[in-house]
């Protein structure tokens, strides 16, 4: 469904507020990749189903808490940290706000080598910052825009440079919802079965 929405300012379809104490976890997942990749969108696109082609960068760091459902059905209150993908940013360490995650999605576009490139740098940054343990999800997005015929960054690039860093690979596409729901669920169920 594509509908013109500012993305900054939208409502989930399961907010949670600070008074509700249902959700016995509580975990911070961070989206790191460069401007444009689809972090703001997958977001919006998981809390409220909805998709807008409009773009809006987003400017500072923006939090939406979400509630997602594990694979074993407990409730988890997870607070996404939207992060905008402008080079300062890439290139700036901050071990406090890092060390806070649980998890990372790492967003490339499939169809922008720079964008492919500059996971190496967020790597390093994740690395160099975050928790031994926090879960890295690298992910392809964008994939309803890849010519078969002449792919930009394939699916096995995408797999290769995952491996490089343990880190686990999904290709999605928040345009046509393709693995979107599956993506945060299954790396939220890993991080509970984690703690
Ligand atoms: N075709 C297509 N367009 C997408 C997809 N995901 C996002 N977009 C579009 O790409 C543009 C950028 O999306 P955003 O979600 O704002 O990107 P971002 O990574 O948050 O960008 P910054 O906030 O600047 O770092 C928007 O116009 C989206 O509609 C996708 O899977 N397919
Ligand atoms: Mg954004």
């Amino acid at each position: 469904m594509s509908q013109r929405l500012s993305k900054n300012t939208f409502k989930t379809r399961n907010p949670i507020k600070e008074s509700n104490n249902t959700c016995v976890t509580k975990i911070n997942i961070f989206l790191v990749g460069s401007r444009k990749v689809g972090k703001t969108s997958l977001i919006f696109r998981y809390a409220t189903n909805m998709y807008s082609e409009t773009y809006f960068p987003t400017i500072g760091v923006d939090t939406k808490v979400v509630e997602v459902e594990t694979h074993d059905r407990k409730r988890v209150a997870v607070t996404f940290w939207d992060t905008p993908g402008d080079d300062a940013v890439r290139q700036s360490s901050n071990k406090e706000l890092y060390s806070r995650a649980s998890g990372f999605l790492v967003l490339y576009d499939v169809n922008n080598v720079e964008s492919y490139n500059a996971v190496y740098d967020w790597m390093r940054l994740i690395e160099n910052n975050a928790l031994e343990n926090a879960q890295v999800v690298v992910i392809g997005n964008k994939t309803d825009l890849r010519d078969p015929n002449n792919p930009v960054i394939t699916k096995d690039d995408g797999v290769h440079m995952a491996s490089c860093y343990n880190a686990k690979f999904m290709e999605t596409s928040v345009c046509t919802q393709k693995n979107v729901n599956k993506t945060i669920k299954r790396m939220v169920t890993n991080i509970c079965n984690e703690k």
